[in-house]
């Protein structure tokens, strides 16, 4: 993380769109944080490497997970839960990249929650085809806290529900460098993401990668 990474962060009044009560959309926040997000990823697989997790049900799911921070999310046959430890290397997560830390910080701040302190950080690869249903965020302590999720990579439509999963989700097109600040009621809203379109991304490849900063616990 260099000095200038703090100049460098764009006026949030300038690109800023409200999704619903709390849902603030950042276009392009991360843009200028791009090539060190990507060599930090580059670090934290190495040593987490992306795994296709299986639900509590059995079943597979299509975009693979990783973690870093001090904790990490994990699925198996006994449930879903935060844990400090990686299942599969028997070692805590990496730790969450200052360059990381900085960003979701500063976007959460841009869009008026202060002092926000995410513990973990999820990294979703949706390769073409892959998908995430319709499901709320319930796993963390405190739901007064935001979540603040980075797209990065190919283009996926987003599918923002409400507090019932009946409601009809709207869809927006999260792009590369895209940064959603998810608080207050719009917290705990049903959402999901449409089947990958295939395509090549110039930085990112044939894939799409998502960051999402939670406190945890
Ligand atoms: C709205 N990830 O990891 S990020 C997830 O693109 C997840 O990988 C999706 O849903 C992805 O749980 C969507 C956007 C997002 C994340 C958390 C939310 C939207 C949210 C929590 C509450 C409401
Ligand atoms: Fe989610």
């Amino acid at each position: 993380m260099t000095a200038d990474l703090f100049e460098a962060v764009p006026d949030v009044r300038a690109s800023c769109e409200a999704m619903a009560e709390g849902a603030v959309l950042l276009r392009g926040f991360a843009r200028p944080f791009e090539s060190e997000i990507i060599a930090a990823l580059r670090v934290i697989v190495a040593q987490a490497p992306f795994r296709r997790m299986f639900t509590p049900g059995g079943h597979q799911m299509s975009m693979a997970m990783t973690s870093c921070g001090s904790a990490g999310w994990v699925t198996d046959r006994s449930g879903y839960r935060y844990d400090g430890i990686d299942p599969n290397s028997g070692q805590p997560w990496p730790a969450m990249p200052p360059v990381f830390r900085v960003l979701a910080v500063q976007a959460a701040a841009g869009a008026g929650f202060a002092d926000f302190a995410p513990d973990a950080c999820l990294i979703n690869r949706y390769a073409p085809g892959a998908r995430m249903s319709l499901h709320q965020d319930r796993d963390e302590r405190d739901f007064a806290a935001p979540i603040v999720s980075v797209s990065l990579g190919l283009p996926a439509i987003f599918l923002f529900g409400g507090p019932k999963r009946a409601d009809k989700p709207k869809r927006y097109r999260l792009e590369h460098g895209d940064v959603v600040v998810w608080g207050g009621p719009s917290r705990l809203f049903f959402h999901g993401v449409a089947p990958l379109a295939d395509g090549e991304h110039a930085v990112v490849g044939r894939q799409r990668i998502n960051l999402t900063f939670r406190k945890a616990r």
